[in-house]
Order: C-alpha cells, then structure tokens, then sequence
C-alpha cells in the first residue's frame, strides 16, 4: 500500500513565488520529490519549463543547490558531479552523507535530445536518479512533438496528428540493466513518494518517469492537472510500474489492469477532455483515429504483461 498523502513530511523544497502555470504537474511532482531527497541534494536540470520556472540566483525557486546545464550534457554532467562528490569523500574533504544527485528533466531532453549521455550514465551505473516530467511535448517552446508524444496528437509540429506512437522510453532505461526504473503521475502521490524514497536508498543509475498533464499543450482546464493525471491512469494510457534489480511489478490501479481483475477504461473520455486530441475527433474518420489510438494503448498493455511475465 503507497504512502498516504496525510503522511507526506511536510518539508517543502519548491518554494511560492516560482513562475510555473497554475495547476502545473511538473512543479506538483517536484514537490513530492522533494519531500522524498530531503535538503542533501544537488540537482541538475536542462532548459524546460522547469527551468523557466525556477527564476534566478539569488531567488531560485528551489531549495538545492540547482545546476543548469546542456540538452544534451545531463547524463555526464550529473556523472561527473556523483564522482567528484566520491573523491572528495575518499580524500577527507567531504562528510556525512554525500547528497544525492538528481537531473530533472522533460521529456523532450530525455527521450530525444538528451538520450545519449543518458544513456551512457545507464551504462556505467553512475549514482544518480535521472527524473524524466513527461508532458508528452516540448512545453515550453511552444508545444512541439517529441519522442513521448502520443499517436494522434496534435502539437504545433504535428497539426494534422503525430503519425507515431510513442517510444516506451522507461523500458528502453531498464533493458540497460540499471538497479531501479519506476514510472509515476501526480494523481498518486503516495506512489511516487515511495518510488523516490526507494531511489534515493538504492545506489547506481535509477530512472523515474512521472506523467505531467499539461493544460497548456493538452488543452484542458489547469484545475483538472489531477483529473487528467488520473484518466490517463485508469485508461491504461498510463501504467504505473517499477523494476528493481530487473523484477518489473506494478502498481495499483495498473496491477489490476495488468492482472485482468480490473478491465481499463475505454480510451474515448480520456481523449474528448483534451483539446489536443479533441480537434482532430471532429472529421469523419474520428473513429479510426480513436481505434489506433485505443490499439496502441491495448498493445502496450499486452507488451508490458508479457516482459513482465503475468501470465492471465
Ligand atoms: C540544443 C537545444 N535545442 C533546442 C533548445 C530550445 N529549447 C529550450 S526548452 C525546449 C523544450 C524542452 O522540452 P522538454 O524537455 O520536454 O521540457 P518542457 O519544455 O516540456 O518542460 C527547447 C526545444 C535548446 N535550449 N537547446
Ligand atoms: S506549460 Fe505546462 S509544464 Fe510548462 S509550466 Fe505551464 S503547466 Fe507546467
Ligand atoms: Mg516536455
């Protein structure tokens, strides 16, 4: 059973007066992660709204010591400060608990741009937790597709809707043998709460990808960031699931999904309450697009069942 949210500490790392949007998912999961890591930690993060958001020394908007860095360079850069932490300990000029590393990052610089040296931090199993806010776009610039975006979206790239589904972008993190990968959404706090807690307390890379209902690219109303965050969930869009030491297990409401006990909700509502998706569903051929939409959905269910071995 995942933490309740009456139960979070109550330590706050995002401090008021940031410049996120209201009902931002991004900075709502930040705050859970921060109750999580705690003050000892150092964070690294590459342009995104996040970044945007967080203003500027002296009045950052984060209570870490907050690094930004390249697209392309989180991977290596977050490396490099995990070793230098190690040696300076090693040599005596570090005590006490050495902070924990973390690069938060959105999907566009983890699934596309940032990839790489992502990658190779998996490789060599360096100490750091990447975190991956998926808004499924790139925000802020403007909302154009990226390797998350859904088939069937539209974004200002893709304004007749993205041909592709999306890359399964947590497992392609696990097949690189790392000790913990966990995917998370800010409807079920407790759940990602637990999930970074169990990062934190693992040593080598570990891979959290949380799913970050934008009201801005999605187009739905910002007081619905949880609603939508929850949809998602409950549709199997979304599944909730965590590996360690290679073992995938799921969580609740996916397991059930998963399991066969709980069938997932049809697709349809989950996309009528978008915008992005909503303005392509008005032709007639709305209803092949919701059926590729629900196969990619059904496949991935189906995919995921089998790597993780659940027979049904
Ligand atoms: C190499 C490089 N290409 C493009 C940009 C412009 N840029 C800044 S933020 C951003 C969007 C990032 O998208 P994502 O990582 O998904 O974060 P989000 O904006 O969605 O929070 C882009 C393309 C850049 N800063 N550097
Ligand atoms: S555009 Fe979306 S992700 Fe970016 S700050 Fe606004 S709500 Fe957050
Ligand atoms: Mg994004």
């Amino acid at each position: 059973m995942a933490t309740s949210i009456k139960k979070l500490p109550d330590i706050e790392q995002v401090l008021s007066g940031n410049g996120a949007c209201g009902g931002c998912p991004a900075t709502m999961a930040l705050r859970i992660v921060g109750k999580a890591l705690g003050t000892n930690a150092i964070m690294l993060l590459t342009p995104s709204c996040s970044v945007a958001s967080m203003g500027m020394t002296p009045k950052l908007g984060y209570n870490w010591p907050c690094i930004n860095i390249t697209f392309a360079s989180a991977g290596s850069s977050a490396s490099g400060i995990t070793h230098a932490l190690e040696i300076m300990k090693e040599k005596g000029r570090l005590e006490g608990e050495l902070p924990t590393v973390f690069s938060w990052v959105g999907d566009g610089g983890t699934y596309d741009i940032g990839f790489q040296a992502l990658s190779a931090a998996a490789e060599r199993n360096d100490n750091i937790i990447h975190f991956c806010y998926n808004n499924e776009a790139y925000s802020n610039t403007g909302v154009q597709r990226s390797g998350a975006t859904p088939r069937g979206t539209y974004t200002t790239t893709t304004p007749s809707g993205k041909r592709q589904p999306k890359k399964n972008m947590a497992l392609l993190m696990l097949e690189h043998n790392i000790p913990y990968v966990a995917t998370a959404t800010v409807a079920y706090p407790g759940d990602l709460y637990d999930k970074v807690v169990k990062a934190k307390n693992t040593p080598g890379m570990k891979y959290i990808e949380i799913l970050a209902p934008c009201y801005l690219g999605w187009q739905f109303d910002m007081a619905e960031t949880v609603q939508l965050s929850r949809m998602a969930v409950r549709s199997g869009a979304w599944l909730l699931w965590e590996a360690e030491n290679g073992k995938i297990s799921f969580n609740s409401p996916s397991s059930n999904i998963i399991s066969g006990k709980k069938a997932a909700e049809p697709v349809d509502e989950y996309l009528m309450k978008q915008g992005r998706f909503k303005r392509l569903l008005q032709g007639s051929d709305a209803s092949q697009r919701i059926a590729e939409i629900q196969g990619d959905i059904d496949q991935q269910i189906a995919f995921m069942r089998e790597r993780a071995k659940i027979n049904i």
